[in-house]
C-alpha cells in the first residue's frame, strides 16, 4: 500500500541497497550518504515519501518503511537501465553537461524511453502526493518531471535541483531534445542550481527558448550550494583520531613523510590521470627524497562501468599507476596505493584524517563534495587541500590551493605549494601558519554551510511558493 504525504521528494536512487543474504533472502539496507542525511530530518519532520529506484534491474518492491523513511520504489527494467539511465542519462546528458571532455551521444530511443522513465517517475509521485503537497525532485535524470506533476496535479509545488553543471546557452542548444528538457523543467517553482553561473546560463537559455508568453511565468532560479553533514563528518574524523585508525594508517603506508590523497566516483569528468600525471613531475622536482617518503593515496569507487568512456578512464588510470610505480617504486615501498573499490564511512574518515594533502582536480564537476568532507576531518588547521578551480566547491573554498586541472604543471604546482605548509618542502614557520590560518577559513565555511541549512533554504523558498 502506497503511503500518501504532503511532502515527498523524487530522486533516481532511493537510499537503499538491495542483497542477497546466505539462505538466499533478499535484504534490503539503507545506503548513508549526504543526500539522506538532509532529507532524513526534512521528511521526518513532515512525515515525507521518498519515491526513487531501489538500484537493481528488473525488481518489483512494494512501498516500504525502513529506518523511519517512507520509500516508494519505481522499478527499471533492463531496456530502461540501458536506454535511460546508461544512455540518456549517463552517455547524453552527463557528457554535454560537463562541456563535452566526452562525446555525447544522440539517440532518439534512448529519448523515448528517457521521456517514459520519467511519466513512470510522475505517476508514482502523484499517487503519494497529497492535495496541495509539495514536491522536491533531484537532478538531470528527472528534468521532465516538473512539467508532468503540473499537467497532471496543477495543485503541486514543485521544486526542482540540478547537482551537476548547467551548461552554457551553445552546448544545451546542441541537443535535438532542447525545447523539450527546458519546458520540463521550468514548470518547477523553484530550480535550483549549484552556482550562480548555472542559474544564468539557465535564465540565457528561456529567454532563447522559450515563446513570449511561456515567459510570463517566472519559476525562482537560484544557486543553491550543496554540502555535507559536517557534524557527523567531523565526528568520525575525531574517532578515527582517538582510537588510533589514523596511526595505523600511515604506519601501513610505512610512515611517509607526507601523504597525498584522491578519493573520487571513477568518471572521465574528476581528472584522475591528470593529476597522477602531475604526481609523477611532482617526484621528479623533490629534492632528494627516497623512494615511498611521499606517497599518493588513490581510492576510486567502481562506477558506470558497462560505458566505454569509463572502461577507456580506468585502464588510463590504472596504466598510469603501474608506469609510475615502475619507474619510481622500490621493492615493498610503492609510491602510488590503489584501490578500485567503495570504502565505508569510518574507512574514508580515517584516510581523510590521515592525508597531508588532498588532490581534487575534475575537469568539470558540479560542486565536488569529497573536497567538502576532507575539510570537515581536519577542524584542527591540518591538512591542505589542492582544488580545481572547474569544481562548484572552487567558488567557496577559495584558501585552497587552486589549480587549473587541465594544465597538469599547474596541478603539480599546487601539491607543490600545499606540501611546503606542511613542512614537507622547504620548511617554515610562515608557510606552515598559513597553511593552518588558511585551512581553518574553509573548516569555518563548510561548518556554517552544510547540507542541513542547503535543504532548509532550498525548502523555505519553496514553501513560500
Ligand atoms: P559525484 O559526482 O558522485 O556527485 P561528489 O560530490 O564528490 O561527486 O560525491 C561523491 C561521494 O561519494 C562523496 O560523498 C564521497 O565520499 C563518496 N565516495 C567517493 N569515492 C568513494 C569511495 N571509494 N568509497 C566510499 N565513498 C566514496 C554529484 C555531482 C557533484 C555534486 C554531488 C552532490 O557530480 O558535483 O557535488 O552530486 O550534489
Amino acid at each position: 500500500m502506497s503511503r500518501t504525504s504532503s511532502f515527498v521528494v523524487a530522486s533516481l536512487r532511493l537510499p537503499i541497497d538491495i542483497s542477497v543474504d546466505e539462505c538466499g533472502n533478499q535484504v534490503v539496507s539503507s545506503s548513508p550518504g549526504g543526500l539522506v542525511s538532509a532529507l532524513r530530518p526534512v521528511l521526518a519532520q513532515r512525515d515525507g515519501v521518498w519515491v526513487g529506484w531501489p538500484g537493481a534491474i528488473d525488481h518489483e518492491l512494494a512501498p516500504m518503511k525502513l529506518e523511519g523513511l517512507s520509500l516508494h520504489p519505481v522499478a527499471l527494467s533492463q531496456t530502461d537501465f540501458e536506454q535511460f539511465y546508461e544512455g540518456f542519462s549517463n552517455a547524453t546528458l552527463w557528457p554535454l553537461y560537463h562541456d563535452l571532455i566526452v562525446t555525447p551521444e544522440f539517440n532518439e530511443q534512448w529519448w523515448e524511453t528517457y521521456r517514459q522513465v520519467n511519466e513512470r517517475f510522475a505517476q508514482a509521485v502523484v499517487e503519494c502526493a497529497e492535495p496541495g503537497a509539495t514536491v522536491w525532485v533531484q537532478d538531470y535524470q528527472l528534468q521532465l518531471l516538473p512539467q508532468l506533476l503540473k499537467q497532471a496535479r496543477p495543485d503541486l509545488t514543485v521544486g526542482f535541483f540540478l547537482h551537476i553543471p548547467f551548461p552554457s546557452v551553445d552546448l544545451f542548444q546542441q541537443l535535438p531534445w532542447r525545447r523539450e528538457l527546458l519546458v520540463g523543467m521550468d514548470a518547477a517553482d523553484v530550480i535550483g542550481f549549484q552556482l550562480s553561473s548555472g542559474a544564468d546560463n539557465y535564465l540565457q537559455l528561456r529567454q532563447s527558448l522559450l515563446e513570449p508568453e511561456e515567459l510570463q511565468r517566472t519559476p525562482v532560479v537560484r544557486d543553491f550550494p550543496i554540502s555535507i553533514d559536517y557534524g557527523s563528518m567531523a565526528a568520525r574524523a575525531k574517532q578515527a583520531r582517538e582510537s588510533g585508525a589514523v596511526e595505523a594508517l600511515r604506519r601501513r603506508l610505512g610512515n611517509p613523510q607526507a601523504v597525498l590523497l584522491g578519493v573520487d566516483r571513477l568518471d572521465y569528468t574528476k581528472g584522475i590521470s591528470q593529476r597522477l600525471q602531475a604526481f609523477r613531475q611532482l617526484l621528479d622536482q623533490l629534492p632528494n627524497h627516497d623512494p615511498g617518503s611521499v606517497v599518493f593515496v588513490q581510492v576510486a569507487t567502481p562506477s558506470r562501468e558497462r560505458i566505454d568512456h569509463y572502461r577507456a578512464t580506468r585502464d588510463s588510470v590504472e596504466q598510469l599507476v603501474g608506469r609510475i610505480n615502475g619507474e619510481c617504486a622500490a621493492v615493498g615501498t610503492p609510491v602510488v596505493h590503489y584501490l578500485h573499490r567503495s570504502l565505508s564511512a569510518e574507512e574514508l574518515a580515517a584516510l581523510y584524517a590521515a592525508a597531508d594533502v588532498m588532490v581534487v582536480t575534475p575537469l568539470k564537476d558540479g560542486m565536488n563534495l569529497v573536497s567538502k568532507e576532507y575539510v570537515a576531518c581536519h577542524e584542527d588547521g591540518s591538512g591542505a587541500l589542492v582544488l580545481s578551480e572547474f569544481a562548484g566547491a572552487a567558488a567557496q573554498l577559495n584558501e585552497a590551493h587552486l589549480c587549473n586541472p587541465h594544465d597538469v604543471p599547474s596541478i603539480t604546482e599546487a601539491m607543490l605549494q600545499a606540501l611546503r605548509g606542511g613542512g614537507v618542502v622547504r620548511n617554515s614557520d610562515d608557510a606552515v601558519s598559513d597553511a593552518q590560518a588558511r585551512m581553518s577559513l574553509m573548516v569555518d565555511n563548510v561548518r556554517m554551510f552544510d547540507v542541513h541549512r542547503w535543504a532548509q533554504d532550498f525548502l523555505d523558498l519553496l514553501e513560500v511558493k
